[in-house]
């Protein structure tokens, strides 16, 4: 028979995919996730990437004029 041991604490983190952010911010009129030729950008959108840990900004981008 197997000893147990309840001291200990154990979590599973599940892999994190690297990700990025684009450079496109409009108005998606059909909801379908994609910039068709009638959907206008959106200019002056600030997007701050921010470390979730220590919320530390690793990026600052805008949209632009
Ligand atoms: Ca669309």
């Amino acid at each position: 028979m197997l000893a147990q041991d309840l001291t200990w604490d154990q979590g599973i983190v599940p892999a994190v995919e690297p990700a990025s952010i684009g450079d496109r911010v409009w108005s998606d009129l059909d909801g379908d996730g994609i910039q068709d030729g009638d959907e206008p950008g959106i200019p002056g959108i600030i997007v701050i990437l921010e470390r979730v840990v220590d919320g530390e900004q690793i990026e600052v981008a805008d949209t632009g004029d």
